[in-house]
């Protein structure tokens, strides 16, 4: 008997998949690959169903023989192990970042005299008001607060990327990339008080008002399903802060980052070159631990920000800080540097964790830009942000293109730079 092999990545099962699982027991036995969670974060939507009440639901399925775990997106270890005759998959994906996994696994599959099936596609109003439900489910507060953790529990890094608006946040949101033989996407977005505050034409000094904020947060999350780490800046004052906890949790927030600073804060990438003072640890700890006392689930993260080694105080102070910010509470510590050279970050990730092996460490490389994620997670770091990176990327553009209309008198120069008129009318999906 022939055997015959489909992938499965959906928490839902449809008319779609059942038509598939009837073109494959035509063609002999057939087994489902159950795609792991580790695989299907880093290009399909996050799992809102367990791996293994995954399995349970496929193994259910009329027609399936057996259900095996596929932890490859790219397939070369069930095709190794199964050498199926036949692949058998829906033809969607010829098109888009998925068509370069088809041609991977073609070109595998025929190395040893197999075939890959495309089936049509079934995509009816029935499988299309699934893909709605499935992802308003993910977007709704209780799933999208407790992403973050249960991303940390399945990546060895999580990558969070800017967000300050609408548009911004379908950017984070939709980018998948093919490089390297595998395909990639954000985990997680970072609400930057630099970013917002600069969107909105403002310094990055606490003037941007909580409610503002808030109202930048909305405009994300109605129109995202991924995480939010949101930058709290010093978290204000105390009695103000424990409120600050129960919006961002009620809002779908995953976690909030507070630095320990006191006063009117700058911007640390101006490190010493502006007065800044740091709060004491008994300060910053008793703001952690009234935060903590604050939240109402489990799932919300008070993540603490050492500004030590930014305002100069040097390695042991940065220790001695994030030992106490833990004790007090922080469910994960934030070390920050304005340093090209990633060593002082390293040398602080090591002797965190020598000491401490569980608690997340976060880091924003904006200085410290050549060192890579694999690099940062072998020195313990869980979560790196790309603080600004779409801002600044966005600015420069638009300045030059209102410098070449004013330069020009007209709009044709700048033209063959810009996004298409059909581009742009369409480039938001409508209901
Ligand atoms: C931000 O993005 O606002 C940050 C990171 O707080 S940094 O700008 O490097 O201070
Ligand atoms: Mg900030």
């Amino acid at each position: 008997m022939k055997t015959v092999y489909t992938c499965f990545c959906t928490d839902v099962i449809h008319a779609g998949h059942l038509n598939i699982i009837n073109e494959a027991r035509k063609l002999g036995r057939v087994i489902v690959g159950c795609l792991s969670d580790e695989a299907s974060i880093r290009y399909n939507k996050f799992p809102t169903v367990a791996q293994d009440d995954r399995i349970k639901m496929y193994r259910s399925l009329e027609g399936v023989d057996e259900v095996v775990i596929q932890n490859d997106m790219m397939y070369d270890d069930v095709i190794t192990l199964i050498k199926p005759d036949y692949i058998v998959h829906g033809d969607n994906w010829k098109d888009g970042p998925e068509s370069f996994i088809r041609t991977h696994v073609e070109e595998l599959v025929k190395s040893y005299g197999g075939e890959l099936v495309d089936v049509p596609y079934t995509y009816n109003e029935e499988v299309k008001k699934i893909d709605m439900q499935l992802r308003e489910k993910l977007a709704m507060p209780e799933y999208r607060r407790k992403r973050l953790r249960q991303l940390l529990a399945m990546t060895p890094i999580v990558k969070a990327m800017e967000a300050h608006s609408g548009l911004t946040g379908l950017i984070v949101e939709k980018t998948v990339v093919e490089h390297e033989g595998k395909l990639d996407q954000f985990d997680a977005m970072w609400i930057s008080s630099l970013c917002d505050s600069t969107a909105k034409g403002k310094p990055d000094i606490e003037l941007v008002d909580m409610t503002s904020r808030f109202r930048t947060i909305d405009d994300i999350t109605e129109v995202t399903t991924k995480p939010i780490i949101f930058d709290g800046d010093t978290g204000g004052l105390t009695e103000h802060f424990v409120y600050t906890v129960r919006s961002l949790e009620k809002m779908g927030v995953s976690a909030v980052i507070i630095e320990d600073k006191k006063g009117l804060k700058k911007n640390s990438l101006f490190g010493t070159e502006v007065k800044q003072t740091q709060a004491t640890i008994e300060e910053m700890s008793a703001k952690i631990a009234a935060g903590k006392k604050a939240q109402l689930t489990d799932d919300f993260m008070i993540i603490a920000r050492i500004e030590s080694l930014i305002l100069e105080q040097g390695m042991e102070d940065a220790l001695k800080r994030a030992h106490a910010f833990v004790a007090a509470g922080a469910d994960g510590i934030m070390i920050h540097s304005r340093k090209k050279d990633p060593d002082e970050i390293l040398e602080f990730c090591d002797k965190f964790r020598a000491d401490n092996k569980e608690t997340p460490i976060v880091v924003v490389p904006s200085s410290f830009n050549t060192i890579t994620e694999e690099e940062l997670a072998a020195h313990g770091v869980n979560i790196v942000i790309y603080a600004n990176q779409l801002t600044r990327s966005a600015f420069p553009a638009m300045q030059q293109t209102a410098e070449d209309i004013l330069r020009y008198h007209r709009a044709k120069e700048v033209d063959d730079r810009l996004m298409s008129i059909k581009q742009i009318i369409t480039l938001i999906d409508e209901l």
